[in-house]
């Protein structure tokens, strides 16, 4: 009696609706960085469900490790698996549970060794470039004719003043845009003492008035809407405006900008990794990546992958990286903590400093 009671209560409960054993699957993604049929199609074909979140700013992801947030796959950056696997946030990898790894792209696998020896904690979903999304009929009669490939007009504050009336927008990601204004000053970004960034960040303060928006996504509707002129973007939400119909091209600066590779890891506090492994083998399938490239038109890392995208897309500047685009490409470096540190600082100060409205 007391028994049948009890379950009658449990039953009750909301909180036992989602048994323990019932399949859900969270994943924390990068925001506009998937192609939502893979994950209908996915749950169809197993049955699983997945809970889907999304974060803009490597800060929030960062976050959520910290927090130990109860997530089976996330999505970081090349740049901060060092940090992860540090602290033990990652899980080694059991390959046998990735048999479609063999299709991934050797050359990408090798540049990211660099950050995670072996491939051990992350395989590479996908990658891009950081430069500017030049929106080019509106940016040239703002400016009085056609742009330089440079930094210069956005960091440069007269260059800048000029385009701010058509929008201007920033990525909310400071080592990016740090890597891209270190790269316009003739430097590099890696060993750059605290000094230097704070002498850096005054270019930063002196063109704030010139920037319309610092964020990683609502400027990709901005730039589908012909709202914004030019944008410090990542190279697939660019090509989206262009595809959106926009006169919208994607230029890496002659100065140099940095390359990301993008990781699908298994934290190491993740509930279900046995769906993670589930789902991280589905994408490594070719005609998934290719499915997922069509829709975000980011580059992917799966070699097996090309012969499922138009041949449009397959020679893409963008996707594929041309000579030129190539030779202004570094992989973005970790940066040691006191660098870091001192553009968290600086950063912090930027996005918070009175927008032009309210100058
Ligand atoms: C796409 C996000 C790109 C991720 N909106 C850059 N690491």
């Amino acid at each position: 009696m007391h028994r049948l009671l009890a379950c009658l209560l449990i039953a009750l409960l909301p909180g036992f609706v989602v048994a323990a054993d019932e399949n859900v699957l969270r994943i924390y993604n990068w925001n506009d960085y998937i192609a939502p049929e893979v994950l209908t199609n996915f749950e169809n074909e197993t049955g699983i469900k997945i809970v889907y979140d999304t974060f803009s700013t490597d800060e929030e992801l960062s976050k959520a490790f910290d927090d130990n947030a109860p997530y089976d796959i996330m999505v970081p950056s090349h740049d901060s698996l060092p940090r992860l696997i540090k602290e033990g946030k990652l899980t080694s990898l059991d390959k046998a549970k990735l048999p479609n790894a063999v299709n991934l792209d050797s050359q990408v696998l090798s540049k990211l060794s660099a950050f995670d020896p072996q491939n051990i904690h992350a395989m590479p979903y996908l990658w891009g470039a950081v430069g500017l999304a030049i929106n080019t009929p509106k940016a040239e009669s703002a400016f009085g004719g056609p742009l330089p490939e440079s930094w210069s007009v956005v960091f440069d504050p007269e260059q800048s003043a000029k385009l701010a009336s058509c929008g201007i927008s920033i990525l909310d990601a400071s080592a990016e845009v740090f890597d891209g204004l270190m790269n316009y000053k003739g430097r590099s970004i890696s060993h750059t003492p605290p000094r230097r960034i704070k002498s850096a960040a005054k270019t930063l303060f002196a063109i704030r008035p010139n920037i319309r928006q610092i964020d990683s996504e609502e400027y990709i509707e901005a730039l589908n809407t012909g709202d914004l002129c030019v944008a410090v973007a990542w190279t697939g939400d660019a090509l989206v405006a262009a595809d959106e119909g926009q006169p919208v091209v994607f230029v890496v600066p002659e100065e140099g900008a940095p390359m990301f590779i993008d990781t699908l890891v298994i934290p190491t506090n993740a509930a279900r990794p046995d769906l993670a492994y589930r789902f991280i083998n589905y994408l490594l399938k070719p005609e998934v990546a290719a499915q997922i490239t069509t829709e975000t038109l980011y580059p992917n890392a799966n070699a097996a992958a090309d012969q499922f995208l138009s041949a449009e897309l397959r020679n893409m500047p963008g996707i594929k990286l041309d000579k030129q685009m190539r030779r202004r490409l570094t992989m973005m470096p970790t940066l040691q903590d006191d660098t870091q540190e001192a553009i968290d600082a600086v950063w912090a100060e930027f996005i918070e400093a009175p927008t032009p409205e309210a100058l």
